[in-house]
């Protein structure tokens, strides 16, 4: 549970909000996962868009409430709770029904869910270099200067190491981007898990969200991992995972063209699948 203390809070008027507030952002994949959690639940929430493309997570006001400077954040009745996954967890145990966690997995889930966080920033390695392919740096330098400086820059009152985490991926992207090299290492460690999750799909909802994301980044799923491709179109076709990840950073046309930038690459050529 990543519940933040008063001291790592500096937007004190998030202390004030009654029900459950969510911030997030369409787009983001963390977010879109926590979503269909809530409309699987059926919990009623209060939306606060935070428009990452446009930095606003790297300003002082997003950065008062969650010190890590990343979307999802829940507010429930003035208490801030940071991380998906322990988000996830938390309200499986506030709002037992319907149950998304079977009984006496939670260990066994809390454990998947981990993992799953453990591979995020290949997930947005692959996105950033197939999916988004911004122009430039991905986050400009006053962008990133202003999260270097603001919010509390602490977590449950200890200064945070996945803040230099962060830090160091979007400086690494700004001096050298997304090479071939980066996406092939990103793109083989989700083959090795797509590979075991192929021969034994339990019900584990939590991949779908990276299954979508890295389709949408060219992933030969039919190909490779045909078991995890025909769960990902079931799932695609309920319409409490439809509606978010029909909601993208780009239009159809944008990822054509995205695509066409690529001078012939593919993630399929660059990681030698
Ligand atoms: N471990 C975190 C990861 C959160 C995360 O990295 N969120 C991304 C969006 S999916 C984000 O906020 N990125 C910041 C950015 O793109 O500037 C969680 O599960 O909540």
């Amino acid at each position: 549970m990543v519940q933040l203390v008063d001291s790592d809070i500096r937007t004190r008027e998030v202390l004030g909000w009654k029900g459950v507030h969510v911030l997030h952002f369409a787009g983001s994949s963390c977010s879109q996962k926590l979503r269909i959690f809530l409309n699987l639940k059926n919990i009623p929430w209060v939306s606060h868009p935070i428009d990452l493309p446009g930095h606003e997570n790297m300003k002082p006001w997003f950065l008062g409430i969650n010190p890590r400077g990343l979307v999802p954040v829940l507010v429930d009745d003035g208490a801030v709770h940071i991380e998906s996954n322990d988000i996830i967890q938390y309200f499986e145990k506030k709002f037992p029904a319907p149950k998304l966690i079977p009984a006496g997995h939670e260990n066994e889930v809390a454990a998947l869910l981990r993992h799953e966080d453990d591979l995020h920033l290949d997930l947005r390695t692959l996105s950033f270099r197939f999916v988004f392919a911004p122009p430039g740096p991905p986050k400009p330098a006053a962008a990133l200067d202003s999260y270097i400086k603001n919010g509390a820059g602490t977590v449950q009152g200890v200064k945070d190491p996945e803040k230099e985490v962060q830090i160091e991926f979007w400086q690494r992207a700004a001096k050298e981007g997304f090479t071939d090299e980066r996406a092939r290492d990103s793109a083989k460690r989700f083959r090795a898990e797509f590979d075991k999750l192929d021969q034994a799909l339990a019900k584990q909802p939590f991949w779908f969200i990276y299954e979508h994301r890295l389709s949408l980044a060219g992933y030969p799923f039919a190909r490779l991992h045909s078991h995890v491709h025909a769960w990902a179109e079931r799932l695609r076709a309920r319409p409490e995972f439809a509606k978010e990840v029909g909601q993208l950073r780009h239009s159809p046309e944008q990822l054509d063209a995205v695509r066409s930038a690529q001078a012939g690459k593919t993630l399929e050529t660059v990681a030698g699948f």
